[in-house]
């Protein structure tokens, strides 16, 4: 933490409002925005930043706001992170593009080794590195096809997989991602996911996996199954973790069946959720994994990493673009990775739950809106409903999140439903932080919601 500071000298970790939020200089660049930026691209809230780092977005009004987002799961190492910006600056004054594809350069090999190295199972491994989450889920599903020689993508209710055609086709959400921008990609199928607050009580993992396999044996049949494609923990979708057992039964079925099980870590990976990938946490291998967010700092990187046999079955010039593994992103990463392994990111992931976990279940006990509190790591969330039921309450949901926002902590919303409340925080927050930004959570209900008097 002293080293994180030692680059931010003038960044103090707390959360300090000197204006209403946003304040004037920030509105301001809001009336340029808005006549020169697309409407299409949104705002979840509307402060302009000028400086972050550690657990604190500083904005141009001066106001000091925790993050409690980390860039959607982006910058796990925080803001500007020490390593990092040495290592972007070497990189960036050596030279800054000149196609991997071209003149090859280490960097981008060494990520390529590290992936090999913290992904898991010991297999043989080779990865091909792109610029965006979504770009490398549309190259696995390109290698899962070619490798095999099938078509169809299973993918998941509540899944998100990306904004491009083909992953708008993978993912479930229609309003903001979809709406009228069809045609979607062919060959995609989606089924159920296992989804505890919503499924059966005591639906077990193995019952879900089966009911998603039966479908996908009846609807596309298993010989014709390119790849199956999930989030070992749902992101957008509303941080859905599966009952425990659902994600080895699939991944088991894939190897039966000969289809290729991708893990799409974009969101989950890097630490995020207390271990190197949220695979990890039932011990599943899979055959691909997609990753992005987390890997560079902030930089824009993205890799396919997997098993050789699949990555290598692909016609040399298959694979490529022109700023895939950009020299400066790669450097980013590899300082991202060592400060992950030397902080112990993964562990401070698990204190991060272990601070917050407690305290939502304490505050669901007396906010019946709170259906559910659920994640691992940290990536956490509540589910909002109305009392005593499992239907959702977006516009509860949208009122605490602005509640929030206003009072300096910036979270953000998710969930097919728009009812969940997600917490991101950088790995590198301090625990006084955390604890302040809950009390601001604990409040904002209060505020929203009347509390039931508790039967005691
Ligand atoms: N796969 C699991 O979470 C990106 C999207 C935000 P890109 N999630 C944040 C938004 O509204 O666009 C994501 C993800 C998972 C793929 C992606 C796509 O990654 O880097 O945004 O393309």
């Amino acid at each position: 933490m002293t080293d994180l500071l030692a680059s931010t000298p003038s960044l103090v970790q707390e959360r300090r409002l000197v204006t209403e939020i946003p304040g004037p200089r920030s509105r301001e660049l809001m009336e340029r925005r808005a006549a020169t930026v697309s409407s299409g691209v949104g705002t979840t809230l509307p402060v302009f930043v000028e400086r972050a780092g550690g657990g604190v977005i500083r904005d141009v009004d001066g106001n000091s706001l925790i993050d409690l987002g980390a860039g959607i799961a982006v910058v796990n190492v925080g803001n500007s992170a020490p390593k990092v910006v040495r290592a972007v600056q070497e990189q960036v004054a050596t030279f800054t593009h000149t196609c991997f594809m071209v003149t090859p350069y280490e960097g981008y090999v060494a990520v390529c080794e590290e992936l090999a190295r913290v992904t898991p199972g010991d297999h043989e491994k080779r990865t091909a590195l792109f610029n965006s989450g979504s770009e490398a889920v549309e190259n696995a599903v390109k290698i899962a096809r070619h490798a095999t020689g099938r078509q169809a993508i299973v993918v998941f209710d509540h899944a998100y997989h990306g904004r491009t055609n083909l992953t708008m086709a993978l993912t479930a959400k229609n309003m903001p991602y979809k709406h009228r921008f069809g045609p979607f990609a062919s060959e995609v199928y989606r089924v159920p996911m296992s989804y505890p607050f919503r499924d059966a009580p005591g639906m077990s993992g193995a019952e879900a996996a089966d009911r998603a396999i039966r479908q996908i044996e009846t609807q596309i049949g298993a010989a014709n199954v390119a790849a199956v494609l999930i989030e070992p923990i749902q992101g957008e979708g509303g941080f859905v973790v599966p009952a425990t057992g659902f994600l080895p039964a699939v991944a088991q079925w894939c190897r039966e069946a000969g289809a290729v099980f991708i893990a799409d870590e974009v969101q989950t990976g890097f630490c995020r959720t207390g271990d190197w990938f949220a695979s990890d946490a039932e011990d599943v291998v899979p055959d691909l994994m997609t990753l992005a967010k987390g890997m560079a700092g902030g930089l824009p990187l993205a890799a396919v990493t997997g098993r050789a046999a699949l990555m290598d079955a692909v016609h040399t010039g298959g694979l490529g673009g022109t700023y895939g593994g950009n020299p400066v992103a790669c450097a980013a990463a590899l300082a991202s990775i060592e400060t992950m392994r030397e902080q112990d990111l993964a562990g401070a992931a698990r204190a991060i739950e272990d601070t917050m976990v407690p305290r939502l279940h304490a505050l669901g006990e007396h906010t019946p809106a709170i259906g559910d509190v659920r994640g691992r790591g940290a990536m956490i969330a509540v589910e909002i409903v109305r009392q005593g039921t499992t239907e959702p309450d977006a516009a509860l949901t949208a009122q605490v999140a602005r509640l929030c926002h206003a009072e300096g902590v910036v979270v953000l919303t998710a969930g097919t439903y728009g009812n969940v409340l997600r917490f991101l925080p950088p790995l590198v927050i301090g625990q006084d932080l955390l604890n302040e930004a809950l009390d601001v959570l604990e409040a904002a209900f209060a505020a929203a919601t009347t509390p039931v008097q508790s039967a005691g």
